[in-house]
C-alpha cells in the first residue's frame, strides 16, 4: 500500500451508454467513489477523479438492434441521460469523458500498437463461434449458454456474471446466438491474445503477497481463485462492425475486444482533463507517489485486478491500482436490479419523484452499501432512514441550534462565558470526528464512516437534551451563550464532515450558519464595519477544511450572523412510498405476463369427441354471490334453449352487478353438479389476461342472439 501519496487518480467504472443509471450503479460504484474524492479534495490533497461513457461493446449494437438505430444514435442517447444523472447526483468528477471521443481512440490504438510492437500478443487463427443465419461472429454478449464453472444458463460469451468467471465464448456449453436464437457453427479467424497465462508470477506477487492485507476479501478471494483456476490467453480483437479498429495490418473488420479498450479510458479521460486544466497528465497514471483507485461492482473485478493490469505490466510505463475497493450488489425489494427486465429505481425517475432528494437516497444508499456482501433496498428503509435518522436526528438538531440562535440572539453567535467539563468533553468528542470518520473512508468502510458522522449529530442532540438552554435561559442566560456556543460549533462541524456523504446537504447547511459568506456580505449585514480586513474580520474563515474541525473550537466565531433556519430534510410519507411499491408490482405484473408460460398442448381428442360438446352462446340475466363461498357467483343465464343455473368460479374478477347483461359462451351439455348445494347446469369459457385477470371468452359480433351453435 502506497505511504503518503502525492497525488490520487481516482477512477469510476465506465458506464455502459446502453441504458440509464440506477440506484445499483449509484450504491456500488458512484457514490462510494465520489465520497472517496470529496473526503480527499477536503484534505487539501492533488485528486484526479475520472469516468466516461463506456461505448463500445456488443451490448451497445444489440440495444442499437433492439431499438432499430445505429449504435451512434444509442450512445449519444444515453451519454447524455448518464452524465446527467451523474451531476444531479453531485457525482463530482473531475472529467466525464467518453470512449467514442478522438483522444480516447488514438489513446487506445497507441497502447495496442505498443503491445504489438513489443511482441506482447500472441496471433492465433481458431474457430470462433459464427451466427449463419446473422453472417456474423459472435462474442460476448452476442451469444448466451451455460457456465463451464458454475451452470448459470445465461452466462455471456465473455463473461458469466453470476460467479464473474470470465470466458472464452467457445467455452460455454451448449451456446445460442441472442441474435437469431440459433446454435452457432465453428469458423476459423484470426485474432490476437493477451497470454495472460504468462503474468500468473507477477499477478501473484503484486496481489496475493503484496496486496493479501489491504485488498477486501472479496475482492482478493476472486483474485485468489482465479489464478488458481489458472489463466488463460484472452482475445484482445473481435470480428464487429462497432468498436475501434485494431490499427495493424490484416485486421479489416476487427475491432479491439471492449474490456481492452475501456480501461484505457481511464487514461484517456485523464489526458482530456489534464489538458484541460493545463497539466501534464504522465504523473496521474505513471509515478510511482501516486496513489491509483478503481471504484468498480464485483462482476468487474477480474477485468481490474487482472487482465488491465497485465496490459499495463505488459506497455510497462504506467503504474498499478493501490486497491480496487470493489462493492457486492445491491437487489431491489429482493429481487436483483435489472434493466432488461426494469426492475430497478432509474435515477432520472427518483427525481420526478422525489425532488431535491439526492442527498436522501445517497444516504440510504451509502448506510445499506453492499460492502461486503450483496444488499438489499427496499422503500419501506428508504422511508424509515429519513424520517427516523436525517429528520429525527440530523434535521432536527440543526433546526433547534438555529432557532434557538435566532430568537436569543437574532442570529449572532454569542460570546460564550466559562465552559463546564461537560462542554470540554462535548467539544473534545466534537474535535475527534475528523480522524474517526476519516479513518473509515481510508479503508473505503463508507458505511462506518456515516454512521460514525450521524454519532456527531448525536452528540449535538444529547448536548442539547442535557443541557436544556430553553429551561436555563430564563435563570441563567450567560451559561445559555456557551451552551449555544458549543452546539453551533457541533453543527458548524456537521456542514464541514458532512460534505462527502451529503453535499447538497453540507452547502445548505453552510448557506444557513453563513459559514462560506465573503465577508462584504457581513459588511452589507452592518455585522462588521469596512474599516476591519478579511483576516481582522471576526468572520468564519471562508472555505473551511476537514481538519479545522479537529484544530479549531470557533468554527462559528462570536459576532458571526447566521441565517434564519430553513429545513434540511422533510418527512416521507406512506402514500409516496406505496406508490413507489406499487410502481414496482405493476413492473413485476408486466414482466410475469410477459414471460408466462404458454400451457402446453393437451392430448389429442377425435372430431367425434369434439362434435359431444354442445357450445352456445347465452346472456346472464342475474348473478349474486355464492353465500360462504368468496369465488363463486351463481349465474341466471338465458341460453336461448332455457333459462338455467350455473355457478362459476369469477368472484374474485367480477362483481355480480358487473356481469348482468353480459353476452357469454356457454358449454350446455356439461353434466350438472351440485356447489355447495346448488345444482350448475353448465360452464361459463372463461381465459386470462396478460396480467392473469380473468375475462370472457365472447362472440365478437354484434347482434348475435342467444342459443346459437358455436362450433
Ligand atoms: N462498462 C461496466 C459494466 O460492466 C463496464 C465498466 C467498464 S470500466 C473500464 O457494466
Ligand atoms: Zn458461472
Amino acid at each position: 500500500m502506497i505511504q503518503d501519496p502525492k497525488r490520487y487518480t481516482i477512477t469510476a467504472a465506465l458506464p455502459y451508454t446502453n441504458g440509464p443509471i440506477h440506484i445499483g450503479h449509484l450504491a456500488g460504484v458512484y457514490v462510494p467513489a465520489d465520497i472517496y474524492s470529496r473526503y480527499l479534495r477536503l484534505q487539501q490533497k492533488d485528486v484526479a477523479f475520472i469516468c466516461g461513457s463506456d461505448e463500445h461493446g456488443v451490448a451497445i449494437s444489440m440495444k442499437a438492434k433492439k431499438e432499430g438505430i445505429t449504435p451512434q444514435e444509442v450512445i449519444d442517447k444515453y451519454n447524455g441521460i448518464i452524465k446527467k444523472s451523474f451531476e444531479d447526483f453531485g457525482i463530482s468528477f473531475d472529467n466525464y469523458s467518453r470512449t467514442s471521443s478522438k483522444v480516447h481512440h488514438e489513446t487506445a490504438s497507441e497502447f495496442f500498437k505498443k503491445l504489438y510492437d513489443d511482441g506482447k500478443f500472441t496471433e492465433e487463427v481458431t474457430e470462433q463461434l459464427y451466427d449463419e443465419k446473422a453472417e456474423q461472429f459472435l462474442a460476448d454478449r452476442f451469444v448466451i449458454g451455460t457456465c463451464p464453472k458454475c451452470g448459470n444458463e445465461e452466462a455471456y460469451g465473455d463473461q458469466c456474471e453470476k460467479c464473474g468467471t470470465s470466458l472464452n465464448a467457445t467455452d460455454l456449453i451448449n451456446p445460442k446466438s441472442t441474435i437469431t436464437g440459433t446454435t452457432p457453427i465453428l469458423k476459423s479467424t484470426k485474432h490476437w491474445f493477451l497470454p495472460l497465462d504468462q503474468y500468473d508470477a507477477f499477478l501473484r506477487e503484486w496481489v496475493l503477497e503484496g496486496h493479501k492485507n489491504d485488498w477486501k476479501p472479496n475482492v482478493y478471494g476472486q483474485v485468489k481463485s482465479w489464478l488458481d483456476d489458472g489463466l488463460k490467453a484472452r482475445a484482445v480483437t473481435r470480428d464487429l462492425d462497432w468498436g475501434i479498429p485494431v490499427p495493424v495490418e490484416g485486421a479489416e473488420g476487427k475491432v479491439l475486444y471492449v474490456w481492452f479498450d475501456a480501461p484505457i479510458g481511464y487514461i484517456s479521460s485523464t489526458k482530456e482533463w489534464a489538458a484541460r486544466e493545463e497539466k501534464d497528465w504522465e504523473p496521474y497514471w505513471k509515478s510511482d507517489d501516486t496513489k491509483l483507485v478503481h471504484f468498480i461492482g464485483k462482476d468487474n473485478i477480474v477485468f481490474h485486478c487482472v487482465i488491465f493490469p497485465a496490459m499495463l505490466k505488459a506497455e510497462g510505463s504506467y503504474i498499478l491500482p493501490d486497491n480496487v475497493p470493489a462493492n457486492e450488489f445491491l437487489n431491489l425489494e429482493g429481487n436483483k436490479l435489472s434493466t432488461s427486465k426494469n426492475w430497478a429505481v432509474w435515477l432520472h425517475e427518483y427525481l420526478e419523484d422525489f425532488p431535491e432528494k439526492q442527498d436522501v437516497l445517497r444516504y440510504v444508499l451509502t448506510s445499506n452499501a453492499p460492502e461486503t456482501k450483496d444488499n438489499d433496498f427496499t422503500w419501506k428503509d428508504f422511508q424509515a432512514r429519513n424520517n427516523n435518522e436525517l429528520v429525527a436526528i440530523f434535521g432536527n438538531f440543526i433546526n433547534r441550534v438555529v432557532v434557538l440562535t435566532n430568537k436569543y440572539y437574532d442570529g449572532v453567535i454569542p460570546e460564550p462565558t466559562e465552559f463546564t467539563e461537560v462542554d470540554n468533553a462535548t467539544l473534545a468528542e466534537m474535535q475527534a470526528y475528523p480522524a474517526v470518520i476519516g479513518s473509515s473512508v481510508e479503508r473505503y468502510r463508507f458505511r462506518e464512516a456515516l454512521g460514525e458522522l450521524m454519532n456527531l449529530a448525536r452528540l449535538g442532540n444529547k448536548y442539547l437534551a442535557d443541557e436544556e438552554p430553553w429551561k436555563v435561559v430564563k435563570e441563567n442566560p450567560e451559561r445559555v451563550q456557551t451552551q449555544m456556543y458549543v452546539a453551533l460549533q457541533i453543527a458548524a462541524a456537521l456542514a464541514i464532515l458532512s460534505e462527502p456523504f451529503l453535499p447538497f446537504t453540507a452547502n445548505k447547511l453552510k448557506g444557513i450558519l453563513k459559514l462560506d459568506t465573503r465577508p462584504d456580505s457581513l459588511i452589507d449585514m452592518g455585522i462588521v464595519d469596512e474599516t476591519l480586513s478579511y483576516n481582522d474580520a471576526r468572520v468564519s474563515p471562508q472555505n473551511l477544511g476537514w481538519d479545522d474541525v479537529t484544530k479549531r473550537t470557533d468554527l462559528l466565531s462570536p459576532g458571526h450572523h447566521i441565517g434564519a433556519a430553513e429545513l434540511l430534510f422533510t418527512k416521507i410519507e406512506d402514500e409516496a412510498i406505496q406508490q413507489q411499491i406499487d410502481k414496482l408490482e405493476a413492473t413485476k405484473t408486466a414482466n410475469e405476463a410477459e414471460n408466462k408460460a404458454v400451457e402446453p398442448q393437451k392430448e389429442l381428442v377425435t372430431f367425434d369427441d369434439f362434435t359431444k360438446l354442445d357450445i352456445r352462446t347465452g346472456t346472464i340475466i342475474e348473478a349474486e354471490k355464492m353465500p360462504k363461498a368468496n369465488k363463486l357467483l351463481v349465474l341466471k343465464v338465458d341460453t336461448g334453449i332455457d333459462v338455467r343455473t350455473i355457478v362459476s368460479g369469477i368472484a374474485q374478477s367480477f362483481k355480480p352487478e358487473d356481469v348482468i347483461g353480459k353476452q357469454v359462451t356457454v358449454l350446455v351439455n356439461l353434466a350438472p353438479r351440485k356447489l355447495r348445494g346448488i345444482e350448475s347446469q353448465g360452464m361459463i369459457l372463461m381465459t386470462e389476461d396478460k396480467t392473469g385477470k380473468l375475462v370472457f371468452v365472447n362472440p365478437d359480433t354484434d347482434g348475435v342472439g342467444n342459443g346459437e351453435v358455436i362450433s
